[in-house]
Formats: C-alpha cells, structure tokens, sequence
C-alpha cells in the first residue's frame, strides 16, 4: 500500500536507556516494533529480506559533540546522540527495519536546534518531506520519541505540508508526563489523529 508510511522518530539509545532516557521508552519501543512486524508479517514469506508493505522511514537525532543544545553551551539538554557514538544509534531491535536512504539526520548543525524531521536530511540530501511526496504517500504514521518535541513537531510539519497524520499514542515516549498529555491534545485539537 504505497499511499502509507511510518515516519519513526528517534528511538535512538540516548533517548532509550542513555543520557536522555525518556519515560516509557521500553513502551514506546515494544509496541513500535510489535506494530511493525504485524505488517511485515504480511509480506512473501518467500522473501527473505525484511520489508513492510508500507515504507518506515526513521529520522535521527544526530548532534556534533559542540551542539548548541548541550549543557556545555548553555542548552537545555544533556550531551546526547553524538555522532558517532551508541546513543545515537537506532535501537537494534529496530534497526533491521531501517534503510540508509530513508533516514533522515537533524541537529547536524553545532548552532542549530531540530526538533522536527522535516528539518533532517537522509544521505542523499533529501528531506523528509521530499521523499514522503516522491513515493506519493498520503497518510503518515507517527512513532517515537519525545511527543512533546520531535514527535510533535515532525507530527504537525506533516500536517502544514497535506499529509494525513495519525499518531500512534501507545508508541510514544516523553521527557515530561505532562507535557506528553497536553501536547498530544493540542495536537489532536489541530488535525492530527491519535490511534
Ligand atoms: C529531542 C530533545 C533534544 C527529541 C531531541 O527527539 O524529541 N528532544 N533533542
Ligand atoms: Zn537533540
């Protein structure tokens, strides 16, 4: 079904069990991956590869180790996926799904701060958004980590640029219990529906 696509928001270790450990991430990260195999489950048994019959497309948080948003630098967060580092590698039970053309890098900039996907590129220096139309999908899925920043600002950059957006609410990790639950009403008070 080529008008569907899971966009996966940083489920990245940092943001897991590392410096910026979210809360119900195991959560998040259990039902994400139990969402997607039901899907891929569908797909030719005789095909060995893995692949789902909607294409997931993962973006990552991927920061120098001088980024703006550090602590260090005045920021508000601690150090957390520094290129190049475990913390900003895609989980493992995940990473099968995970295609190097369809991930999308931000906060790649040392001066910049990127909450949403649409703001990364994939290694070909394409955006979220360009990809996303190329493939003529019209309904996007949202997963992922943290609601009330990348999720919700990769959720309504869908949502300005015509996408059909549904968030998957048990997939979601938080930095803050509250922030999560206002975020997700303000998202649903704008057109972006919770499944
Ligand atoms: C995020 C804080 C800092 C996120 C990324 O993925 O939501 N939050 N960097
Ligand atoms: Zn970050």
């Amino acid at each position: 079904m080529k008008d569907l696509a899971l966009v996966v928001v940083d489920m990245l270790y940092d943001f897991i069990d590392g410096s910026m450990a979210c809360q119900e991430a195991d959560k998040a990260l259990r039902n994400s991956l139990k969402y997607i195999e039901e899907e891929t489950s569908l797909t030719d048994p005789d095909d060995s590869g893995i692949r789902s019959i909607f294409p997931i497309l993962f973006v990552r948080d991927s920061h120098p180790a001088n980024h703006c948003s550090f602590h260090e630098q005045g920021g508000p967060w601690p150090p957390h996926c520094v290129q190049d580092t475990h913390g900003a590698d895609i989980h493992e039970t995940l990473a099968p799904y995970a295609a190097e053309d369809l991930c999308f890098y931000k906060g790649q900039n040392p001066a910049l701060e990127q909450y949403s996907g649409f703001e990364g590129l994939n290694p070909a220096g394409q955006s979220l958004s360009e990809v996303l139309h190329l493939m003529e999908v019209k309904n996007v899925l949202v997963c992922g980590i943290a609601t009330e920043y990348c999720v919700r600002n990769t959720a309504e950059d869908l949502l300005k640029d015509g996408f059909h957006v549904y968030v998957l609410k048990d997939c979601l990790a938080y930095v803050d219990a509250e922030g999560h639950t206002t975020a997700l009403a303000e998202m649903e008070q704008e057109g972006i529906r919770l499944i």
